[in-house]
């Protein structure tokens, strides 16, 4: 991919619409606009403003009316000349226009290339790039908040103190090493110490983080359990909002898994219905059982739900007892009839019937899921996976340089675990080059002054 030629693409969704855009970036932007375009007025480029022009056809018949605007480098999203297209949204006329490019000279952009030169031209870091995927892909309005707040580089803004440390002390290092004659003491265990420990506090706080910024745009997946006829499936449609799983009084209505996603608290959530647990009912059902036990162990959290009006029977305790290890939160349904339960007080009580408690239901699932609660947009959490094992990665060599310095090991072999810290964060930084070092050996030090 040759990142000089000028690209081109319909910057809009396939199909039809009030207005499609066609965006071209690189130096031969407003070139290849002009021989493609036919303005009314001697075209003007002046940056961040708008013209009128038709698109013609090889006779020079008009096919559409356009708006056109011109954003100079760098003051654009690819930090190169770009030009906006605004057609009538059909996509005979998008397609029309962008063969008229391509044979001016433009070349068809590859999937995300605009956003890969504003990357490339060093307008937005990699989390930035990351994130403008996840907020063209958001299904929530969280989501889109969290990964507007991410474009504007809040993931970075977290990042880059603790990688600007990590440099200093290998910086530190490094001139103590190489500079030694020229008076540059060697750094003691303990200062070296002083400098480590916080970083490595720093790359734990961010791991931490994913713990709930993982949910933000993966989701989570819940699975409701139970013996037959306590109301699952009465409780997953109030869930959705709508009559999805069949419901009657017959024990053993539901015999496959059900799933549907939701959102909750913006968060996506795909909710599993399982067949009600109880022995040996036929093979069908005992197929559906199984797979129920296998919704509840792939699910991140299990309900199970008992039925509020009636005494606990075998089943229900096999059930509490079987399901354990999972830490099901447990649920009392059917709280609109009198109660005849005894036992677990640990229970949400809800009427899948009339909606009571559910929304107290709600609450308890996402504290349960992200015990501190979701993060706020702006906090500059972890949200990506890539992001979490790198940092992970990172955390490992800090233990191993922090062990190495305990050892009394020589600088030399603690550099390579500092560089092996360094390498993960800069996978999602953008690399530290030997300049990075040098200056800041250089500036910092003011060796040879
Ligand atoms: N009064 C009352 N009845 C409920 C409630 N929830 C469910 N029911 C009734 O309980 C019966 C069983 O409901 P389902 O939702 O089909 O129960 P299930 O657990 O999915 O049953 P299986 O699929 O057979 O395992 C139906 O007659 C529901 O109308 C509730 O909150 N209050
Ligand atoms: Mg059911």
């Amino acid at each position: 991919m040759n990142i000089h030629d000028t690209i081109v693409a319909i910057a809009t969704p396939m199909g039809r619409g009030g207005l499609g855009v066609v965006r071209l970036s690189g130096a031969d932007s407003r070139a290849i606009a002009e021989r493609i375009l036919r303005f009314r007025v001697e075209p003007r480029w002046q940056s961040w403003s708008s013209q009128m022009a038709e698109i013609v056809d090889e006779r020079d018949a008009p096919i559409d009316q356009v708006v056109v605007v011109f954003f100079e480098q760098p003051k654009s999203y690819t930090a190169e000349d770009v030009v906006e297209i605004s057609c009538h949204g059909s996509p005979v006329v998008l397609r029309f226009c962008v063969e008229r490019a391509v044979a001016a000279g433009a070349r068809l952009a590859e999937p995300g290339e605009f956003t890969l030169r504003a990357y490339l031209r060093g307008r937005i870091d990699l989390p930035q790039a990351e994130a403008v995927r996840e907020l063209i892909d958001a299904t929530t309005l969280y989501q889109a908040q969290v990964a507007a707040r991410q474009i504007e580089g809040s993931v970075s803004r977290r990042i880059r103190p603790v990688k600007e440390q990590l440099l200093e002390l290998v910086s530190l290092l490094e001139a103590g090493i190489d500079f030694a004659e020229d008076d540059v003491s060697v750094a003691k265990p303990e200062e070296v110490l002083r400098r480590l420990i916080p970083i490595r506090n720093s790359v734990e706080q961010l791991i931490a983080t994913f713990g709930s910024g993982r949910l933000v745009f993966e989701g989570f997946t819940l699975a409701i359990a139970g013996r037959p006829n306590v109301g699952k499936s009465s409780l997953f449609n109030r869930l959705l909002e709508r009559d999805r799983a069949i419901v009657t009084d017959i024990p053993g209505t539901t015999r496959d898994l059900v799933s549907e996603t939701t959102t909750l608290g913006g968060i996506p959530l795909k909710l599993v219905d399982t067949a009600g647990i109880r022995q040996g009912q036929g093979l069908v059902e005992t197929l559906g059982i199984e797979r129920a036990f296998q919704a509840v162990a792939d699910a991140d959290l299990a309900l199970l739900i008992l039925d509020l009006s009636q005494e606990m029977t075998a089943e229900d305790r096999e059930l509490l007892e079987k399901l354990s290890d999972r830490r099901p939160l447990l649920i009392g349904n059917k709280s609109d009839l009198p109660r005849r339960l005894e036992g677990p007080c640990d229970l949400v009580a809800v009427s899948a019937r009339t909606g009571e408690g559910i929304q107290a239901l709600r609450e308890t699932i996402l504290l349960r899921l992200a015990p501190e609660g979701l993060a706020p947009p702006e906090s500059g959490g972890i949200t990506s996976i890539r992001h979490a094992h790198l940092l992970k990665e990172s955390h490992e060599a800090l233990q191993q340089a922090a062990r190495a310095v305990e050892f009394n090991i020589p600088h030399e072999m603690l550099l390579i675990d500092l560089y092996a810290a360094l390498r993960p964060i800069d996978a999602i930084t953008g690399a530290t080059t030997a300049d990075d070092i040098l200056n800041r050996i250089f500036s910092t030090f003011c060796i040879g002054k």
